[in-house]
């Protein structure tokens, strides 16, 4: 299973292709698009979320709502574009600088001169446009299709805010479908309404200071069987996969799997979760604390990941940067931006991790339709059973 995406901030639409994904997968499409529409919520985002409405057009492999095997392609609209044609024309255009809106003062923080030193370009615009936060909506899009794979046997994924800032949320400690249902209705997607209201006030704030706030995110898998992911070889560990696509969610800047880097802080044996057994649930785990992995494979318990995203760094308030051309400091201008988009990033975290998920899942009990997978995972679930 793998897939790619294309596409600019501020271009016609953001491109996806999907290969690897299994025949007779029925496609729930409002599902879909409810996932890309909770991508865009949450307290703290800019203007531009009133002007995206993001739905995904399937454009290749699904007939007649099931999946056939071949690759699945899908395009998310930016609707934005059309304010955009000529600065984002792919063909030449006349003019200037002006014409362009070319980009020749780097923001710190983002990826502006890194990329324009890395690839030559002189005109910033090139890197900015591609390394935007726009193109988690493909993520979400394709994380998506791998969450409703994931439904068909039993494996569901919930995601959720555990920290704003200074603010943390008390741990839900709820069933899975209740996270889900309660964090919905919350606009930073936390279970704690006191903590609710202290991260809206403190977004607001720094809102109104023109600065900007990041924050902790958890993502929690159920339904999991034991023995996905392996300990034989470092890239098939699916601990270690997990950890890289959530790394590679913009702005993110750390992972954590179970309690993470309390780990070391904490003696082995307040850590290590004890091995019982019971007719009814088989091979079981007192406590989670290793959230769900022993040696890069799931152990049956929940998944239990965090990420850590960085303050968005386009700020109102100006930060130190060198101008490209002339070499002479400046103070970077005001952009339009989101004052904290850690809400939005849980729900990104939920379908990249859902991906990885799916990907293990397929490699395990690899077939080239539903029925065929089916088939392998009871096959497996037996052989559990018997040991
Ligand atoms: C982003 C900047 C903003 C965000 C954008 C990510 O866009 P603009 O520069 O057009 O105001 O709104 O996020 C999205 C469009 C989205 O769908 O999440 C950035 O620089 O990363």
């Amino acid at each position: 299973l793998r897939y790619l995406t294309a596409g600019e901030t501020h271009g016609p639409q953001l491109t996806a292709i999907i290969e690897g994904l299994p025949s007779n997968l029925e496609l729930d499409f409002e599902a879909l698009n409810f996932q890309l529409q909770r991508r865009q919520k949450g307290h703290g985002r800019g203007r531009r979320m009133q002007i995206e409405t993001d739905t995904a057009q399937i454009v290749g492999g699904v007939r007649h709502g099931r999946t056939t095997g071949a690759p699945v392609a899908l395009v998310v609209e930016n609707k934005d574009w059309k304010h955009w044609t000529s600065v984002m024309n792919v063909e030449p255009i006349e003019g200037g600088d002006e014409a362009k809106r070319r980009v020749f003062r780097p923001r710190p923080g983002h990826a502006d001169l890194n990329g324009g030193l890395k690839y030559n370009l002189k005109d910033l615009r090139n890197v900015l446009e591609r390394s935007s936060a726009r193109e988690t909506a493909a993520r979400v899009a394709v994380g998506a299709i791998a969450r409703q794979l994931l439904g068909k046997f039993g494996i569901k994924v919930a995601g959720h805010v555990v920290s704003i800032g200074e603010v943390t949320a008390a741990a839900p400690n709820l069933p899975i479908d209740e996270l889900i249902a309660v964090t919905e209705q919350s606009p930073v997607r936390v279970a704690d309404k006191v903590a609710e209201q202290q991260m809206t006030e403190l977004i607001d704030r720094m809102k109104a200071e023109g600065d900007t706030i990041g924050g902790v995110v958890e993502c929690i898998v159920t339904g999991l069987p034991i023995g996905l992911g392996s300990h034989v070889q470092w890239d098939r560990k699916l601990d270690g996969r997990i950890a890289q696509a959530v790394m590679s969610i913009n702005a993110f800047k750390g992972v954590e799997i179970g309690i993470g880097f309390e780990a070391g802080r904490t003696p082995g044996s307040k850590v290590h979760d004890e091995i019982m057994y019971s007719e009814e649930r088989g091979f079981y785990r007192a406590s989670n604390r290793l959230g769900g992995f022993e040696g890069g494979m799931t152990n049956g318990e929940p998944i239990v990941v965090r990420g850590v995203m960085k303050p968005i760094p386009t700020l109102y308030k100006p930060l130190a940067s060198v101008d490209i051309d002339s070499k002479e400091p400046f103070t970077a201008q005001v952009e339009r931006s989101d004052a904290c988009a850690v809400p939005a990033a849980s729900v990104v975290m939920e379908h990249v991790v859902a991906w990885e998920v799916a990907n293990a899942f397929l490699e395990k009990f690899g077939g080239d339709s539903i029925e065929e997978i089916q088939a392998n995972l009871d096959s497996y679930l037996r052989q559990i059973e018997a040991y």
